[in-house]
């Protein structure tokens, strides 16, 4: 089942993590389904959640396998719970699970990065422990989000191949709780807000299942815990005097909080954080709150050392700190929905996000093999040498387009309410090129527009082999969103000293569509510590005259409201000969320190304002 409220403990509600060490084992030969491993592991290892599995230890076997890996652990459900609903909830678990408690099956999951839950009152022993076994696989094909392939070798040995540049880390990413909920509870809160002048208005719409005889309310409180507003029902509207609006670097946050009640008695109830802010197209403007905002940021990853992609509070809390500090207001999930605390911390930081759904890699990479080179090697000869464009192939517009519909549901259930969400974008470098892309993105567009209540902006994120003129899904987007590696892919090295006069044509073209431009991608490969008078492609200095360039387009396009660099810091890929032990395009490295493009970066950045940019 799915689970969308975010666990926290109020009056009414349990939340117990369950993170830790847990019990590991590697399924090599494939056997765990059908031997019973459901029951319980024999000669396992310890495992730590949330993590990814990859990089702890030293077995290239292990970091490297593809297929099932299976976890346990143990846990107690106090008796006291027996009255209440109670449920596992994983934070994620990347790319697919299965749960069982005690053998019996109380959850699955297809997709990576979005929560899920089961119920568990039929199969846990109050009073006593149980044992909770889940296998977690990785395998990925041109119909899952993301796409891949999985490549057989004469030695039997299998390999995922990603179609898309980050490792394909795998496991149990985020935390897992355990939940004791009422049984007629809050199950859905949704927000809408607007102003005008100095009120504030916030429309709520709550599902409940509300006992006979009982009262639903709700009050919202300010960043004091004042109350300054309340009402009854499961859909109202609030009026807020003297608003504090939610704005880019100062996150302003009121509390809605829901309360089901009778006879003085609280039944249930559940708080949500709310911003009150607006966000709108306009032309070539980006609105918030009215005002023309421009985006300064990066595309960022979940990525970290030894724990890959797992969920990690430092390391969020160190990255929004340099954010701040590089004068940064927003980022986009890049290529997957980030976990729910850190959407938290950014409503609470006022950073800007671009929030994006898994689909990645829906280029076809079948004629190559899977293999990532195959990518550059098509992006070199543009797009030409293709067998068969992804978007024809039959199941991906069956499984692929309902699997990718699925991925825009949850997230947009997920994250409707966040404040920082001012867009969604539904695919990164989809290969656009021909009509079916078309239609499938024609498709794919109305659904995430039907989902959305907050209507927000809709786009996805345009592969420099389809420009203008030859992207055949630009027009359903409400921006355009643009990757692009000018002095880097193409004209790189002595001629990138035209990258900015080039970059700044293909700019001019696609501003005659009239919609706001953001470059979601601008980067080049640095090896932090290696300085080249005169440059040379991956030394510091490459990457400050690269940026220069890239600038330079940027200043002089009306219709450009946005640039993030790619990438906020380096990370961890494929293997492979373009990649030197992972991307290193970051403005930080992976430990989160500087190179020169940081600084280069902030004394730019702060000279811009978030709000009517004039280049
Ligand atoms: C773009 C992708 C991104 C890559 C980047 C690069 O969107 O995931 O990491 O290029 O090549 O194609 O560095």
């Amino acid at each position: 089942m799915t689970a969308f409220l975010y666990p926290q403990e109020t009056v009414s509600r349990r939340v117990v993590d369950i993170s830790g060490l847990w019990k590991f084992k590697v399924d090599t030969d494939s056997e765990g389904r059908s031997e019973g491993w459901k029951d319980g592991l024999t000669n396992t290892t310890d495992m730590a959640v949330p993590s990814s599995y990859n990089d702890i230890y030293t077995d290239k076997a292990l970091r490297d396998h593809c297929g099932d890996v299976w976890y346990q652990t143990e846990f107690l459900a106090p008796k006291e719970w027996q009255d209440l609903d109670v449920l596992v909830r994983f934070g994620s678990a990347t790319h697919r699970a299965i749960v069982w408690v005690n053998g019996e099956e109380v959850a699955s999951h297809e997709g990576g990065y979005m929560p899920f839950a089961g119920k568990l009152n039929d199969v846990v022993k109050f009073g006593q422990k149980n044992t909770l076994v889940v296998v977690v696989n990785n395998e990925l094909s041109e119909t899952t989000i993301p796409c891949g392939n999985v490549k057989q070798y004469d030695d039997g040995v299998r390999e995922v191949k990603p179609w898309f540049d980050f490792f394909n880390y795998s496991g149990l990413h985020r935390p897992v709780k355990l939940l004791a909920l009422p049984k007629q509870r809050i199950t859905d809160m949704t927000v809408l807000t607007d102003f005008e002048g100095s009120q504030g208005k916030v429309d709520f719409t709550i599902e409940a299942d509300i006992p006979a005889g009982a009262l639903l309310s709700v009050k919202l409180y300010d960043a004091d815990g004042k109350q300054v507003s309340q009402g009854e029902g499961t859909k109202g509207e609030l009026q807020v005097d003297n608003v504090n609006l939610w704005q880019p670097g100062k996150g302003y946050l009121y509390t809605l909080e829901a309360t089901i009640e009778k006879e003085g008695e609280i039944l249930d109830q559940y708080p949500l954080e709310v911003g009150i802010r607006t966000v709108k197209v306009e032309g070539t403007k980006f609105l918030i709150n009215n005002e023309p905002f421009y985006f300064k940021g990066f595309g960022k990853h979940e990525d970290s050392d030894h724990r890959g992609r797992g969920y990690d509070p430092v390391v969020n809390l160190r990255d929004m700190e340099l954010l701040n500090w590089i004068g940064a207001n927003s980022i986009r999930t890049s290529h997957y929905p980030y976990a729910e605390e850190f959407m938290q911390l950014a409503d609470r930081k006022g950073l800007v996000v671009i929030n994006e759904t898994p689909a990645v890699g829906q280029i076809n990479l079948l004629p190559f093999g899977g293999d990532m080179g195959g990518a550059f090697a098509m992006l070199g000869s543009g797009g030409s040498n293709q067998v068969q464009n992804f978007f024809e192939l039959d199941q991906v517009k069956s499984k692929g387009m309902e699997n990718h519909k699925d991925a825009v549901r949850e997230l947009i259930q997920r994250d409707k309410n966040h404040a920082c969400v001012v867009m969604w974008s539904i695919s990164n470098e989809p290969d656009t090129t021909h009509e079916a892309a078309g239609e499938y993105f024609g498709e794919v567009f109305d659904y995430a527009r039907s989902q959305d209540p907050q209507n927000r902006p809709m786009t996805f994120v345009n592969v420099l082999v389809a420009p203008h003129g030859k992207c055949k899904a630009a027009q359903h987007a409400d921006v355009i969103c643009l990757n692009r590696y000018y002095g880097w892919y193409m004209m790189g090295g002595y001629e990138m000293r035209n990258a900015g006069k080039a970059f700044a044509a293909e700019l001019s073209s696609w501003s005659t569509e009239g919609k706001p431009i953001v470059i979601t991608e601008y980067g080049a490969d640095t090896m932090a510590g290696v300085h080249k008078l005169p440059s040379v492609q991956w030394s510091e200095e490459y990457q400050i005259e690269y940026l220069d360039q890239q600038h330079e387009a940027f200043d002089g396009c009306e219709a450009l409201v946005g640039e993030q660099m790619w990438n906020f810091a380096d990370f961890q890929t494929w293997e492979g000969i373009m990649r030197v032990d992972g991307n290193k395009k970051g403005a930080f490295t992976r430990n989160r320190q500087p190179k020169m493009s940081a600084h280069y970066l902030k004394s730019r950045w702060e000279k811009i304002a978030d709000f009517n940019h004039k280049p």
